[in-house]
Formats: C-alpha cells, sequence, structure tokens
C-alpha cells in the first residue's frame, strides 16, 4: 500500500506523488516518540523552576523532597558547580545555566531537578524543596533594557556592567544613505515581530541511560540533530564520543524548537549518572512554552528609497533584537542574526543597510529557527511590509510595484547587496501563475463593489525568496562543525536497499522522499528502499534537519551516494555483458548494450552478482555499497507568490482568512503530495502568527502565554481550503535541482495576510498595526488608537 502512486501514470520508481511510508504506523498509533521508551528500572526526573523572572537564589531546603519514600536523588546547582555542570555552553557562545547557582534569569528557569520512581511522585516532590529568593526587579521591555538604570542580568559574565548582547550589521551604510538622500520618496515604519514559540505536539524529553559497567550512555532525545548533539555532549561531558549514542526516535513536530540542547536533556544524563539507573524526563505543555526556544522577537525600523514611479532604490533598517537571559540563537557561528541578511527580498535594489543590536531581557533564551531558515521570516516580513507601505503612499497596486522590481531571470545567479547569491528563479512566472490562480482583477473588482457597500475585504501579495540548505563548509559551521552531511547506501544480494542518513525527519516523510530520490537515480523502487535516520551509531555524521536543510544537503548527498552506486552497477554490468562501459546505457534499472535492448541485467542482477561468485572487473571489490560526505556549493534559494484574501468585520474586527493562493517554486518536486503537505502546514503557522500567536509577558517578567488556553494555536476552523500551485526553476547546483520546501510558507504567509488585512482597512487610512492582529488590537486601530506592542 505504501508504495501505491497517485499519480498512477508514472513507473514506480523515482519522483511523483506517493503516499508515505510513515503513515502505517502514525495512523495505527505505533509510532514510537519519547515518552513510548520504557526501560527496566527506569526512573523519572521532573523540574524545579523558578517562579519569579529575576531573583537571587539565598538558599535551597531539599531535605523534605529527599525524605519522600519515593523519590531516589535531588539535586542543586551547588550540586553540578561541585562537579562543574553548572553551566553549559549554548550553540551561539554564549553560556546557559543548566542549574541556577546564583540567579534566576527568567520564570520557568531551571533551579532543581528530583528523581524519582514516578513521575508523580516526582512532581510532587518538587513542591516539598524550599527556595528562598531575594526578588529583583526584571528587565521585561526590550526598549528599556539597554536604560543605565536597567538592572544587570547578566553580572556571571566577567565585567559584564549592561544588557548588551551584540551588535551586528550588513550591507554598505554609505551607499545606502546616498540613495537615500537621490529617493523622491522615502516610507518608513515601525514593525514588530512579536516573540512566538514553535510549539510542536511533541514536547520535549529525554531518556538518559548510562552502562557503568561498559562506560557507555544511551541517549534517546528529541533532538532535530543527534549528530552534532552527540559531539557537544562528549565535548561538555568529557564522556568519550564514541560511548554516546544518541536516538532521535519519532518526533511529533521539531520547527526548530528541538535544535538547541536544553538542560533537561543534561539534567537527565547527569541523573543516570549518579543512580546508574535509566532516567526519563518529560516535559509538560507550559513548560515547554515557557522554558524552551522563543523565535523572532524583533522590533524593526525599515526604510524604503524609492522614485515616485516605483523603482525601489535601497532598503535600510535598524533592529533592536530580544534574546532573553541567555543567547539561545541556533545559526551557524557567523550569522548572530541569522540569515536576516536576505532582507532585500526578491527585487533588484541598489542599496542595502541593517544594523541590529541585541539586548538580554528576563525572558527564556532562544532565537531558534522557527520554521524559517534562521531569522528569514523576519527578514520577509519586513520587506513585504515595507514594499504594501510604499504601495501605499505611491496608490500604487502592490503587484504593479513587485511586477516593476522584481529580480528578472536573466540576473540569476544574482549577488544580492548583502552578499547573498541567489542561484535561480523566474519570479515574474511564478507571481503571474499565483494571479492567474487567483483571478486578482476579479477579486479587485468585488473589492471594488463591496467597499461601495460598506464590507471591509482585503487582498494581499507577497513574494518571497529563502535561502535554505545550510550551509559550505567554508562559510558555515555550528559550534565548529561544518555543515556538510553524509549518505551511504548498501544495496543487499536481493536488490534491496538501506540508505542511511544523519538528517532527522520529525514528520516532513523523509523515509518516503529520500527513498524516491535513491529509486530515481538507480531504480530500485521506493518500497524495496529502507531509509535509517535519527541513530548516531546507524548513520554517518552530519548536522540534521532544520532550516529546510535535509533536501538541500542530505539530499544531494543521497542522490550522490546512489550515483557512486550505479557507477560501480555499470562496471560489474560491463563485466556481466562483456562489454566495455562506453558501449552500455542506462534506462532507469537496468544497463543494456548499446542498439540491443535485449542484451540488459537489472540492478538486482548486479546486486546478486556483486556479492556472488561471478567474476568482476580488475580493481572492483564485490558487494555494492557506497559512502559520499557533501559539501553543498551554495544555499538553494527556493521563492513564491502568495495571495490571501480577507474579510473583516466592521463591527468586531475579527479577521477571516478567506482564500488563500500559494505558488511555491521549490525547484526539482520529489513528491508533490508530500510538498503540499509542508505548503499547508506552513499556511496555517503563518495564518496563525498574523492572527493570534503571542508569547507576552507583563512588567514582572511573568509570562502570560503559559498554556494553550492562553497562546493561541490555529486550527482548521481559522484557515480556509488552500488553493496552491507551482513553478519550477531548478537550482543550478544542487545535483537534482530541488530547493527545500519545508518552511517556505511560513516565511512567506505572514506578510500576505497581515498586507490583505491592511488592505481591507484603507477606508480607515490605516497602513500598519502590528501582529498579532486581534479583533482587539484591531479594534483599537480602527479607532485611531493603536495599541503598543
Ligand atoms: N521535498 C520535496 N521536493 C522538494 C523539496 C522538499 O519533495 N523540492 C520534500 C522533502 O523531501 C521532505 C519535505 O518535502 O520530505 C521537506 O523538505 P525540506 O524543505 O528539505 O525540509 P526538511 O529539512 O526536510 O525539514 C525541515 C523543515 C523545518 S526546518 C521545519 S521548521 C518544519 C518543516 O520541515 N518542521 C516540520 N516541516 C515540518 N513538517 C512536519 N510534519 N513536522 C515538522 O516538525 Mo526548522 O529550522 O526546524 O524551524
Amino acid at each position: 500500500m505504501s508504495t501505491e502512486f497517485v499519480d498512477n501514470d508514472r513507473k514506480p520508481v523515482g519522483y511523483g506523488r506517493m503516499l508515505r511510508k510513515e503513515d502505517p504506523r502514525f495512523v495505527r498509533g505505533k509510532g514510537r516518540f519519547i515518552d513510548d521508551v520504557q526501560l527496566p528500572g527506569m526512573l523519572h526526573l521532573a523540574l524545579l523552576r523558578a517562579p519569579i523572572a529575576h531573583g537571587r537564589i539565598l538558599g535551597v531546603d531539599t531535605t523534605a523532597a529527599e525524605a519522600h519514600p519515593k523519590v531516589k536523588l535531588v539535586v542543586t546547582g551547588a550540586m553540578l558547580a561541585e562537579r562543574g555542570l553548572a553551566w553549559m555552553p549554548t550553540m551561539s557562545g554564549d553560556v546557559q545555566a543548566v542549574l541556577a547557582t546564583d540567579k534566576v534569569r527568567f520564570q520557568g528557569q531551571e533551579v532543581a531537578f528530583v528523581v524519582a520512581e514516578d513521575r508523580y511522585a516526582a512532581r510532587d516532590a518538587l513542591e516539598l524543596i524550599d527556595v528562598e529568593y531575594e526578588q529583583l526587579p526584571a528587565v521585561a521591555n526590550v526598549r528599556t533594557a539597554l536604560d543605565p538604570a536597567a538592572p544587570v542580568i547578566r553580572d556571571d559574565l566577567a565585567g559584564k556592567t549592561d544588557n548588551h548582547c551584540f551588535d551586528w550589521e550588513t550591507g554598505d551604510r554609505a551607499a545606502t544613505e546616498a540613495a537615500f538622500a537621490d529617493a523622491d520618496v522615502v516610507v518608513s515604519q515601525d514593525m514588530v515581530y512579536p516573540r512566538v514559540h514553535p510549539a510542536p505536539l511533541e514536547t520535549c524529553g529525554a531518556v538518559a541511560d548510562y552502562d557503568a559497567v561498559d562506560g557507555g550512555l544511551t541517549l534517546w532525545c528529541t533532538t532535530q540533530a543527534p549528530h552534532a548533539h552527540r559531539t557537544l555532549y562528549a565535548l561538555v561531558s568529557g564522556l568519550p564520543e564514541h560511548m554516546i549514542r544518541v536516538i532521535s526516535p519519532d518526533i511529533g513536530g521539531g520547527f526548530g524548537n528541538k535544535v538547541p540542547i536544553y538542560p533537561g536533556y543534561v539534567c537527565a544524563i547527569v541523573a543516570s549518572l549518579l543512580t546508574g539507573e535509566p532516567v526519563k524526563w518529560t516535559e509538560d505543555r507550559s513548560e515547554n512554552l515557557t522554558s524552551t526556544a522563543f523565535a523572532r522577537d524583533y522590533i524593526m525600523h525599515g526604510e524604503l528609497a524609492a522614485t515616485r514611479d516605483g523603482r525601489i532604490l535601497a532598503i535600510r533598517t535598524r533592529v533592536l533584537a530580544d534574546h532573553g537571559a541567555f543567547n539561545g540563537v541556533a545559526a551557524p557561528t557567523n550569522y548572530p542574526a541569522g540569515f536576516f541578511g536576505v532582507f532585500t527580498g526578491s527585487y533588484d535594489i541598489r542599496a542595502a543597510y541593517c544594523a541590529m543590536t541585541a539586548v538580554y531581557t528576563n525572558k527564556a533564551p532562544g532565537g531558534v529557527a522557527y520554521s524559517c531558515s534562521f531569522r528569514i521570516t523576519e527578514a520577509v516580513y519586513l520587506i513585504e511590509r515595507l514594499v504594501d507601505c510604499l504601495a501605499f503612499e505611491l496608490e500604487l497596486d502592490p503587484v504593479e510595484l513587485r511586477l516593476a522590481n522584481l529580480l528578472r531571470p536573466e540576473q540569476f545567479p544574482y549577488t544580492t547587496r548583502t552578499g547573498w547569491v541567489y542561484d535561480s528563479g523566474n519570479y515574474e512566472a511564478t507571481l503571474r501563475e499565483a494571479l492567474r490562480i487567483a483571478d486578482y482583477d476579479g477579486l479587485r473588482r468585488e473589492q471594488r463593489d463591496k467597499r461601495a457597500r460598506g464590507e471591509l475585504m482585503g487582498i494581499g501579495v507577497s513574494f518571497f525568496t529563502e535561502a535554505v540548505g545550510a550551509g559550505p563548509r567554508r562559510d558555515m559551521d555550528i559550534m565548529g562543525l561544518g555543515m556538510a552531511d553524509g549518505a551511504e547506501l548498501r544495496v543487499h544480494p536481493t536488490g534491496k536497499a538501506v540508505l542511511r542518513v544523519s538528517c532527522q525527519t520529525q514528520g516532513q516523510g523523509h523515509e518516503t522522499t529520500f527513498a524516491q530520490i535513491v529509486a530515481e537515480e538507480i531504480g530500485i523502487p521506493p518500497a524495496d528502499i529502507k531509509v535509517v535516520h535519527g541513530d548516531t551509531d546507524q548513520t554517518p555524521f552530519g548536522l540534521g534537519t532544520y532550516g529546510s536543510r535535509s533536501t538541500s544537503v542530505s539530499g544531494a548527498a543521497a542522490a550522490m551516494v546512489a550515483r557512486k552506486v550505479r557507477d560501480k552497477a555499470r562496471l560489474i554490468a560491463s563485466a556481466m555483458l562483456e562489454i566495455s562501459v562506453a558501449d552500455l546505457v542506462w534506462d532507469k534499472g537496468s544497463f543494456a548494450v548499446v542498439g540491443d535492448p535485449t542484451s540488459c541485467v537489472t540492478i538486482q542482477d548486479i546486486a546478486m552478482h556483486a556479492h556472488g561468485t561471478g567474476e568482476l572487473p580488475d580493481g572492483v571489490e564485490g558487494s555494492l555499497e557506497a559512502q559520499v560526505h557533501y559539501n553543498p556549493e551554495n544555499l538553494t534559494y527556493p521563492n513564491g507568490a502568495y495571495i490571501c484574501v480577507v474579510d473583516v468585520d466592521p463591527d468586531t474586527a475579527v479577521v477571516t482568512v478567506r482564500r488563500f493562493v500559494a505558488v511555491d517554486d521549490c525547484g526539482t518536486r520529489i513528491n508533490p503530495m508530500i510538498i503540499e503537505g509542508q505548503v499547508h502546514r506552513g499556511l496555517t503557522d503563518g495564518v496563525g502568527m498574523a492572527l493570534m500567536e503571542m508569547i507576552a509577558f507583563d512588567d514582572d517578567g511573568n509570562c502570560l502565554s503559559g498554556s494553550l488556553m492562553d497562546y493561541l494555536l490555529p486550527s482548521a476552523l481559522e484557515v480556509p481550503d488552500w488553493q496552491t500551485g507551482f513553478t519550477v526553476t531548478p537550482s543550478p547546483h544542487h545535483p537534482i535541482g530541488a530547493k527545500g520546501v519545508g518552511e517556505s510558507a511560513t516565511v512567506g504567509s505572514p506578510p500576505a495576510v497581515v498586507n490583505a488585512v491592511m488592505d481591507a482597512l484603507k477606508p480607515y487610512g490605516l497602513r500598519h498595526a502590528d501582529m498579532p492582529l486581534t479583533p482587539s488590537r484591531l479594534w483599537e486601530a480602527m479607532r485611531g488608537n493603536p495599541q503598543p506592542p
């Protein structure tokens, strides 16, 4: 069943619509997630978290908790400090407390842990720990974090006298100022991309199992990057790397949330080392929302310079970035602001400049690539909102304005003013396809009629370019680990194959699409190719799955390793057919003698021969397998045009997303059905961020969004039937021409929704309101009282 082709006119090999191989286990409830891992004698860990955002720890009394009959162990920060484990490095060169020793720096921070016989006892015993705090004033407002009077959060850092985290700039300041000086028109707009949370269905967790006899540690954990995590655990704990095995089982959604290393994972390891038993830690929903990595939280001031007839000349932006209490950004080392540098978007812009200041606040750490390749969501939102602001000022149609400024096909490969080399695209064709599907002119006519009747209908357009597939080793690493990925392929004697990859599916369907990539190259049906991933003992090294990098990097590795196997198969076929390799032709799955298609051997015949007793060509070893390590030459640059149609209720300011057209160009499409699923997911995400989601804090740094009653996620009720389309502009450097797509829709949709709402509210003279566009916020804005973000 799992190999059934929905697109039945294709041969059952290679690319095309295909039901997911993983579905039978998921729909039967047979997936194996972290909480399904049960080991004999397993103990349970619970974390005590700070009730306040900022406070000095005066004392921790664990006596009563230790006396609990089911408690095996209680550990405080002080105890970890004795072992040199109270602090750990973050992925961005900062340090983060595993358990607080001196101060707590955000509400929900880890202070102590209990290990008990069962989960309930561990939780109960937390209540028996008595922590005495001296409450300190909290820095909850990013705008005042750098005030001289602001309390210093990171007094653990030697010589630190303020809350400054880092400064970053990109582009050419002088050229940009000159372009602005020459411009007929300048539009400027302040905008906030609020703090949001990836909120995966499955929260984070781990099971650590240390074997004191052989010195090996097995860690099952919710990680998007098992190999990188293993190396980091080895470096931090001093355990030898070859004795650490990280297993990432089925993952119930990642969305960037499962890229960082969290204190809970480290505590589970420590607990297993100390007790000699396996220890499980599973987060609850509030812990996930309040203490694991957030995303966005950028306050942006953007400006566009243009000619009066709508030629965009330059873009300039200042960003104030809230990084929380510890800089927990997970992005390549040299990119503290992720890939925000692509803020010139999809346009032919002559000059660009960005200056960013990042600060510490008393909030949870993070800054992860939540459904975007490291801050591209923020960059795309900035430029796409600014383009609409410019259209508003010039009274131009936002589509016309975009068409006049989009990069043209002959400009690729195109180097942006901030140094990114866009590989390929046909932006106008992509936008025109979206206009066609949406019947843009018809929509505008409908809007005119409705406006005349006092109804608020809005049409929003966005065009995005993403930069995914991090990344070339020369430019990108995470904590010194280059971002290249391995792949290993073994074809067994009967012609069935096993592909081993380092990336880690979290629901994207790699077990299906990666089998399809190999199938396309060597002609073995996808059903006969097993994809092994998520276990460092079973797979070659690589940096994992985030920033939509799997297809661009591991997918390329899979194609390359299959080609390597095919090359070997060709040599063996030449011996089998007793003909020179030059006289062989490949036809997906078999080699035949040129001009004599009946003299042929299939890949399955070759596999048996390779493992058998027959003659092999000189210098060719038996078996049919290969390994590669693929270092991408460049990122891939998927792009797309989105059109959103909304209705806004004039009395309640409730927004209804009525239609949404998404045309994506991700180059060669491996499995269109999976791509559509990915796009639907991302669009839903985008509607959520535009209209509902925000992690909010009060003035004391109390998190107000610690449950799904307070942090609203979109459901099927809030979203329309998505209409998708595509264009195909292959990536020139990727072996199969594919670009990533997993996050495209999250990146491209928020500005389309906001542009649509602003378009609906044009009769009110409104040009901008900040996300999330909740009814109360919009209602105030419609009455001329915009709420402070
Ligand atoms: N594809 C195809 N074709 C093309 C492309 C692609 O077919 N051209 C497909 C593949 O193969 C896969 C998918 O699709 O399966 C996706 O892909 P990509 O784009 O490469 O991506 P990846 O890497 O794989 O993944 C990742 C992503 C991300 S990143 C995110 S957020 C999200 C997405 O993915 N997540 C998730 N999606 C998803 N889904 C699900 N289900 N779940 C999840 O969790 Mo980050 O950075 O992490 O934030």
